[in-house]
């Protein structure tokens, strides 16, 4: 979670400074992330959206090469087939059929393992999630389904995209599901296992809904100031997952300050690259 946000924050620099052509921030959904990869493990072939950074540096995409696309270097930095973790989608909601479909492929193929597809809430109002989710249940695909709900499509709303959850609605297709808060990484761990042992159990899909606070705006071509409230705004910042995981850990004694001055000079070296090789 901290190596993440240094990523991120340096990006977000890199871009003000001209380097990146844009950055989409996933500060605050860290919890969500690193809780659901590291409950996912390393099989399952996963189907990002476009800010699952987290995800992909548990996966093993280097940092650079995870700044490579929003460079515009390539239309992916890394090979997706090493790390199993596919190219970010940025036409929203059409990794949903092309995650269900690989599934569907693997079990033809007599190779099972669950397929991880993320998605935002607001690309979950487009008709490819719909499709996704109906032929997922009725194939029995085994797709986990992990919605990072911030709350917002860019400028929108949730409550002007859907009149119920996003877990809900996937019980109206045949889906499990669950609704949970995203500021404990050990709270979507649990969730996120409990959801891969159904997929596995049952060989059915699954879809987890993770509520999280979203920390920067869309990406760093928006104003969140515009449509956000200052309270609003504030309320995310408080719900900082990072600095909330780290001060529980200090307090149970399960870090000391020398664990988090290695992670810091760790992070700090791995900035100072990112910074020659993209500045
Ligand atoms: C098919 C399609 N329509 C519109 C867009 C423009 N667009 C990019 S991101 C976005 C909002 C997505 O919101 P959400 O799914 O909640 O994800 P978040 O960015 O909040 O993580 C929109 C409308 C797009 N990329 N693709
Ligand atoms: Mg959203």
């Amino acid at each position: 979670m901290l190596v993440t946000r240094g990523v991120d924050e340096e990006a977000h620099q890199l871009q003000k400074q001209g380097a990146l052509d844009l950055w989409p921030s996933c500060m605050g959904h860290e919890a969500a992330q690193v809780g659901s990869a590291l409950a996912v493990g390393p099989a399952p072939t996963i189907f990002p959206s476009y800010r699952e950074h987290a995800v992909a540096l548990l996966r093993g995409v280097a940092p650079d090469e995870l700044l490579e696309q929003w460079a515009g270097r390539t239309f992916c930095g890394w090979d997706p087939r090493r790390v199993r973790f596919f190219p970010y989608t940025l036409v929203l909601a059409a990794q949903t059929l092309h995650g269900v479909g690989y599934s569907i492929g693997q079990r033809l193929q007599g190779r099972e393992d669950f397929v991880v597809v993320y998605i935002g809430d607001g690309a979950t109002s487009e008709g490819d999630m719909s499709e996704a989710m109906n032929l997922a249940a009725v194939e029995s695909a085994s797709v986990m389904f992990v919605c990072q709900n911030n709350g917002w499509a860019i400028s929108k709303p949730a409550g002007e995209q859907m009149r119920t959850s996003l877990a809900e609605r996937a019980r109206g297709f045949g889906i499990e599901s669950v609704r949970i808060p995203g500021q404990d990484p050990e709270t979507v761990f649990s969730a996120c296992s409990r959801a891969a042992a159904h997929i596995r159990g049952e060989r059915a899909p699954y879809l987890v809904e993770i509520q999280v606070d979203r920390i920067q705006g869309h990406s760093t071509s928006d104003a969140q100031e515009v449509y956000r409230s200052r309270d609003d705004i504030a309320r995310s910042k408080a719900a900082d997952p990072v600095t909330a995981y780290a001060a529980r850990l200090r307090d149970l004694g399960l870090v000391d300050t020398a664990w988090f001055d290695a992670v810091d000079a760790e992070v700090r070296e791995l900035r100072e690259r990112l910074m020659k090789e993209y500045a």
